[in-house]
């Protein structure tokens, strides 16, 4: 348990040469790969948004913490996802327009991956009319969109708006998620699934097409 306590105090140190090889020696021990997501990794980057908060670390700092997270969760890759390998449909991907967060993202992008589907990640700051020509270009079954801010959180709610508008809502099923997200909201906007993490994004998704 210590060596994963370690492993926090590197992701908050931003340091991530010492991220990689202490999460390399976890694996090495044998040790879960979700635990070592969940309580070595990800609770550190909890502590670096405590401390942003409070003014005790600034950006550059965190995108030092954020580049050991990504970093680390490289070498993690192939041994979270457990799935089957079946074709299950296609998923477009995205941080709303007005948010820069994506280290969450990336991991909704890595458990669907493995879970079988051909992800279209658009990347970060995405407008709404770029996710509704994703859907047309890909004839896309999800669309999966991640809000890390409360700013950017109605975001969400204009692409959908746009997707209506498009006329291909019937087409795809919408789901949403990212820290401040919850099962609420998701209703208010009427998206048709909230996963808290990456792993019940991916699940949800196989759920809402078989
Ligand atoms: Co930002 N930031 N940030 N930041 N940042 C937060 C989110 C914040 C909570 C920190 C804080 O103040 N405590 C706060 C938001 C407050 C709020 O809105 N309530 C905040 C702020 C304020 C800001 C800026 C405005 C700061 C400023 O400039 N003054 C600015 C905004 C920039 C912008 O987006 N326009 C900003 C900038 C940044 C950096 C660029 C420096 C950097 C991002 C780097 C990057 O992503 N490449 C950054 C970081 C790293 C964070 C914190 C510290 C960590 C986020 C993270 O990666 N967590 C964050 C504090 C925190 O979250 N504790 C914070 C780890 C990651 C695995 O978790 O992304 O939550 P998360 O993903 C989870 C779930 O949410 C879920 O699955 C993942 C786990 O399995 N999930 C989904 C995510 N997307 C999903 C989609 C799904 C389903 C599940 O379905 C589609």
């Amino acid at each position: 348990m210590s060596d994963l306590n370690n492993i926090t105090e590197s992701v908050i140190g931003g340091d991530a040469g010492q991220v990689v090889s202490l999460v390399q020696a976890e694996i090495d021990k044998g040790t879960n790969a979700g635990a070592i997501l969940n309580d070595g990794l990800i609770s550190g980057m909890d502590i670096v948004g405590e401390k942003m908060q409070s003014g005790d670390m600034f950006i550059p700092e965190v995108l030092m913490s954020a580049q050991a997270m990504a970093a680390a969760v490289e070498i993690l890759k192939p041994l979270l996802g457990d799935e089957d390998n079946a074709d299950s449909g296609t998923i477009i991907l995205g941080t709303v327009k007005g948010d820069l967060h994506d280290i969450g993202k990336n991991l909704v992008r890595m458990m669907m991956e493995s879970a079988g589907f051909n992800v279209i990640d658009l990347g970060v700051d995405v407008a709404p009319e770029k996710f509704v020509a994703a859907i047309q270009e890909n004839n896309a079954n999800i669309v999966a969109l991640s809000a890390l801010l409360t700013t950017t959180m109605p975001m969400m709610k204009q692409t959908i708006d746009s997707i209506n508008e498009s006329g291909l809502r019937d087409q795809v099923k919408i789901l949403v998620g990212g820290a401040p997200v919850s099962q609420s909201f998701a209703d208010e906007i009427k998206a048709d699934g909230y996963a808290p993490d990456a792993g019940s994004a991916s699940k949800l998704s196989k759920s809402m097409l078989h």
